[in-house]
């Protein structure tokens, strides 16, 4: 179950980190406080897209045209209504197009014609929404933001009874008309270049399962060894370059050849050379996921990278992943790089910094 949680945390961050880059750089200026509680006074944005009354054979209402814009493209969506789809009807095409003047919307003699709309899908094949988004470069070259855009959203519905398409209509997205003798309708839409603010996720720091050095020094943590110790044996932990050279270890690899003798390294363990300190706190971790106490994929802070006082995600890095930078990178750091990091394994040992979900 915790596992479980710490995905669902991982993977709601990892969405809102990609799905929300492009107003990352807005959000950071905002003060903390006023991220939370949106108010959206327009619609116009994904969460509250403008809405458009989508007719089918001139009277029947048979869902919406959804508009919304995020400053860079242009959002349409055709969406058929509950009680339309109910009823059997589904989009089987739609032609759709857009101008910043109604005489820019392809049409003869007063009525446009949907076969030449540039966007939209004529082989749906009944689907029952239909979405597409446009950059604003598309339509036009000097389009930015508050510009009034005139849409003509069509759309064909047909009825599906018994698995058999018995009738179909033409729809029109919105009520304006065109000057022609048919009933086709267009909309206007004012592009709203509103940024969303992305909630931050809360970020917190807490237990990840880890066992300190002392533990797997005690008559608890020796247990735990002695009954995992074959399954140590078989990784490559005890046969570590870290561990080579080090005091109270053996001169050849495996360095390190019982839990007894495990334990006296670890108790000697001194910071005066900080490598040996670092090492200690290496194997500890390595422990701590070998028997299965801290999963190797769980996060853990690094500190605050970019000094904003503030839990980052990318200040965050897998436990797997650390155990793999000390083991291969400690004989180019000094005496300084390797204190950091063996705080790092020592907090995660002590649980002070896994992420967690807030309380
Ligand atoms: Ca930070």
């Amino acid at each position: 179950m915790k596992k479980l949680s710490y995905l669902i945390v991982l993977a709601l961050i990892l969405g809102l980190v990609f799905t929300g880059c492009s107003s990352l750089s807005n959000i950071s200026q905002v003060p903390a406080t006023e991220q939370s509680g949106v108010n959206y006074l327009t619609k116009g944005t994904e969460a509250e897209p403008a809405e458009f009354d989508l007719y089918a054979g001139q009277n029947m209402l048979v869902g919406k045209v959804l508009v919304w814009d995020d400053g860079t493209n242009l959002c349409l969506k055709y969406e058929l209504s509950a009680e339309a789809l109910a009823d059997g009807w589904r989009l089987t095409e739609t032609h759709w197009a857009v101008a910043t003047d109604p005489n820019g919307i392809p049409q003869n003699n007063g009525n446009p014609t949907p076969g030449q709309f540039l966007y939209g899908d004529d082989n749906l094949r009944g689907v029952e929404f239909y979405q597409e988004c446009i950059p604003f470069a598309e339509i036009g070259s000097g389009v930015e933001c508050d510009d009034d855009l005139i849409i003509a959203a069509h759309a064909v519905v047909c009825k599906l009874s018994d698995d058999v398409w018995t009738e179909c209509e033409t729809a029109w997205g919105g009520d304006e008309d065109f000057p022609g003798a048919n009933w086709a309708t267009y909309f206007e839409y004012t592009i709203q270049c509103e940024i969303v603010p992305i909630e931050e996720p809360e970020i917190c720091l807490g237990a990840g399962g880890g066992k300190t050095i002392g533990f797997w020094s005690n008559k608890n943590g020796q247990k735990i060894l002695t009954d995992n110790w074959s399954a140590i044996q078989d990784s490559d932990v005890l046969s570590d370059l870290i561990l080579a050279g080090l005091p109270n270890t053996n001169l050849t690899a495996p360095y390190l050849t019982s839990p007894g003798k495990v334990k006296d390294f670890l108790l000697k363990a001194t910071a005066v050379v900080m490598r040996y300190m670092l090492a200690a706190q290496w194997l500890g971790m390595q422990f701590n996921v070998l028997v299965g106490d801290v999963d190797g994929e769980s996060l853990v802070y690094l500190g605050d990278l970019n000094e904003d006082g503030i839990y980052d995600i990318e200040e965050f890095m897998s436990v797997d992943d650390v155990l793999d930078e000390v083991s291969s990178e400690w004989n180019g750091w000094n005496r300084t790089t390797q204190e950091y990091w063996k705080n790092i394994l020592d907090d995660a040992n002590n649980n002070l910094i896994f992420l967690v979900e807030c309380p």
